[in-house]
């Protein structure tokens, strides 16, 4: 019995060093110490043993369990080692080469419009304010001298949440809230996204983004919107371009403007960006309404004030040159990382 427990250890000894790999040693392992191995073979013979001898019997393959056990774990640690050994050799990070680069994103061209308008008026010392998207009829319309039944309210093709809460149609809400407060004189700008129940098409979208300013102080003249105005032209397109004051109506303006630049493109002598007039329309404008004052409890004997209001789409869409309003809406990273 010792010679046959010997044998075995020794044929698991061989066996062992033969294995050149772990799942080789796992399988060297199986067949000596599992169920079907050759010493659980052993030990289903004791019952043909001599009762006496059984204890000895049974020590023996013990120990010669342990010893293959010792054998494996050994060869096992020895061959873990060499594996690691083996990874990390290859792995060797190679510190002097370049960088991965770091994919970054783009700004929306409409936060770039945006952000020289803000910078533009904020160096003229205005104030940046927001307000809610859902607003009541009252600071929608009401309060800018648009009563129920008039015709802006059909044309602007308002939604409604119910009869009294709509959809901002525009960012004037947010100049009625702060007039409101009382504190003056205001110098403002109010940016946002506004919502028109329009079809889409290359210069139409059911939500869009304006840009509205409002100052109101003392002895405040027609000449300082038109002065205002045309330095923000200048700033934005060119300190080349000329401004163009053209008659409009607007319910909480009066009198109202709409205003033309010269065109970037040609300077004027007409070209296919401005469509051979040499003037481009960029905002509208006017003087307060006195009604629109005293609704917020501003006296119109004593205050006076000028606004407009600026589409933002179009200001995105003129200055880079974009030729349809839809590409601002969606989001082709092709498109967007041209700026
Ligand atoms: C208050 C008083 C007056 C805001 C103004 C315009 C003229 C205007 C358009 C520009 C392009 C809307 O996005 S657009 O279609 N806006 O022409 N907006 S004056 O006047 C105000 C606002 C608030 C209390």
């Amino acid at each position: 019995m010792k010679d046959r427990l010997e044998q075995i250890r020794e044929e698991v000894r061989t066996q062992i060093e033969a294995a050149g790999t772990l799942e080789k040693l796992n399988e060297v392992r199986v067949s000596a110490l599992g169920k079907k191995g050759a010493l659980t073979e052993v030990l289903k013979g004791m019952k043909n043993v001599a009762a006496e001898e059984r204890p000895k019997i049974g020590q023996m393959v013990n120990e010669t369990r342990a010893q293959i056990e010792a054998m494996l774990d050994e060869t096992k640690k020895r061959m873990e080692a060499a594996v690691r050994e083996a990874r990390l050799k290859e792995e060797v990070i190679d510190v002097t080469l370049p960088a991965k680069k770091n994919q970054i994103g783009h700004r929306h061209p409409n936060s770039i419009a945006l952000e020289e308008v803000e910078r533009i008026f904020v160096g003229m010392g205005y104030e940046v304010v927001e307000g809610p998207e859902i607003e009541s009829d009252y600071y929608n319309f009401e309060a800018l001298n648009i009563p129920k039944g008039h015709p802006t309210r059909d044309e602007q093709d308002t939604f409604y949440i119910n009869d009294e809460i709509v959809l901002r149609t525009q960012t004037s809400p947010v100049q009625v809230r702060v007039m409101e407060q009382g504190k003056l004189p205001i110098r403002m700008i109010a940016p946002g996204r506004v919502f028109r129940s329009d079809e889409v098409d290359a210069t139409h979208s059911p939500s869009f983004h304006q840009i509205e300013g409002m100052v109101i102080d003392k002895h405040i003249t027609f000449a300082d919107l038109k002065g205002t105005l045309q330095e923000f032209a200048r700033e934005l397109f060119g300190e080349e371009t000329r401004v163009k004051f053209r008659p409009h109506h607007f319910p909480f303006t009066e009198p109202s403007a709409e205003v033309d630049v010269s065109c970037f493109k040609c300077g004027g002598k007409g070209c296919r960006f401005c469509k051979g007039s040499g003037w481009i329309e960029i905002l509208g404008c006017g003087m307060v309404h006195p009604r629109v004052l005293k609704m917020s409890g501003i006296d119109p004997e004593e205050y006076s004030g000028f606004a407009f209001g600026i589409g933002l789409e179009r200001i995105a869409l003129l200055k880079y040159e974009i030729d349809d309003m839809r590409l601002l809406y969606e989001n082709d990273i092709r498109f967007l990382k041209q700026f």
